[in-house]
């Protein structure tokens, strides 16, 4: 069991707004069914399920679109914000289940007015580097990384106040294997560590969580933990709108997830593009399920 109880604030955000597929909207129902709840209260921890933010029902846009959806996506965002600071400020550790990866904008604006210095781990196929400049989609959830780190709309990059931003230094993305033109150039500018299915391969996920959490914890306050499920191989993870094939492994994902523990130094967590439409048996929202275990001290898999 784990020794250091955590008083845990599950949120969730059935956002799909800013993801092409629907179904993703499901993903904070089908989390709460396959048991996040009780997984993390076994382990010790006190949870406190806060509930679902609201998200308006809105009519398609217009195709072309190199924002799709911004009005609602900004205001659900900045919402999401202030429930995160508002759990930071009474001790607990802000547990966010999306809903589509544009919910980490609200998150990490939202611990960013309680930790100055936040180092990030983005563990995804996709880096989220676009901006309305280089997306091909139009989708948000292929940006929020780019606006933490201050590139985007004035209203996603103004929630929480401009200066609340991450350091490229103190960022790593861990499974990237689908990455568009302008998001090469724009981490290259970046000087962002990538850590490709290449470099797992290459080095093993035990080397590149040594470098990743060096990376996320100099001169950091705290780490927080984007968990895109598609970072996991599409055969242990089905249950996603952006699939990319080769991933990574089910057991190296827990590895990287109880590393995470071990350090010491995670203070927030999302998990988020599960989509319970896409799936196949509940595969996904299981393991995300049992990856949320591990991130809290779970380690007998
Ligand atoms: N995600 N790079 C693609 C885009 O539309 O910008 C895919 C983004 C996927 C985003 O999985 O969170
Ligand atoms: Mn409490
Ligand atoms: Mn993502
Ligand atoms: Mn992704």
């Amino acid at each position: 069991l784990a020794t250091n109880q955590r008083d845990i604030s599950l949120i969730g955000v059935p956002l799909q707004l800013g993801a092409d597929r629907a179904g993703v909207e499901l993903g904070p129902h089908a989390l709460r069914t396959s048991n996040i709840q009780q997984r993390l209260e076994y382990l010790g921890h006190r949870v406190h399920d806060t509930g679902d933010i609201h998200v308006n029902r809105l009519d398609p846009c217009a195709p072309g679109e190199k924002l799709k959806y911004l009005a609602e996506i900004a205001r659900v965002n900045a919402e999401l914000a202030q429930r995160v600071a508002a759990e930071m400020r009474r001790g607990h550790f802000p547990l966010v289940i999306g809903g589509d990866h544009s919910v980490a904008i609200g998150t990490i604006k939202g611990v960013l007015q309680h930790v100055n210095r936040l180092g990030v781990i983005w563990f995804d196929a996709h880096p989220d580097v676009n901006t309305e400049e280089t997306t091909g989609s139009g989708n948000i959830h292929g940006m929020s990384l780019a606006v933490m780190l201050g590139y985007g709309h004035k209203s996603l990059i103004s929630i929480g106040g401009e200066q609340a931003k991450i350091n490229p230094r103190n960022v790593v993305i861990i499974g990237a294997r689908s990455i568009d033109p302008g998001e090469r150039i724009f981490l290259r500018e970046q000087g962002i560590r990538v850590f490709t299915m290449h470099e797992i391969d290459k080095y093993g996920m035990r080397a590149v969580m040594d470098e990743a959490m060096e990376r996320v914890t100099d001169g950091t306050d705290g780490v927080h933990l984007s968990l895109d499920l598609d970072g996991m191989d599409p055969q242990e993870a089905p249950g996603v709108g952006t699939p990319v094939s080769g991933g990574i492994t089910y057991r190296e994902s827990h590895y990287a997830m109880e590393t995470l523990y071990e350090s010491g130094a995670l203070v927030s967590a999302e998990i988020v593009e599960v989509n319970p439409m896409l799936d196949i048996g509940n595969k996904t929202a299981r393991a995300a399920v049992e990856l949320a275990g591990s991130v809290f001290g779970e380690r007998i898999l």
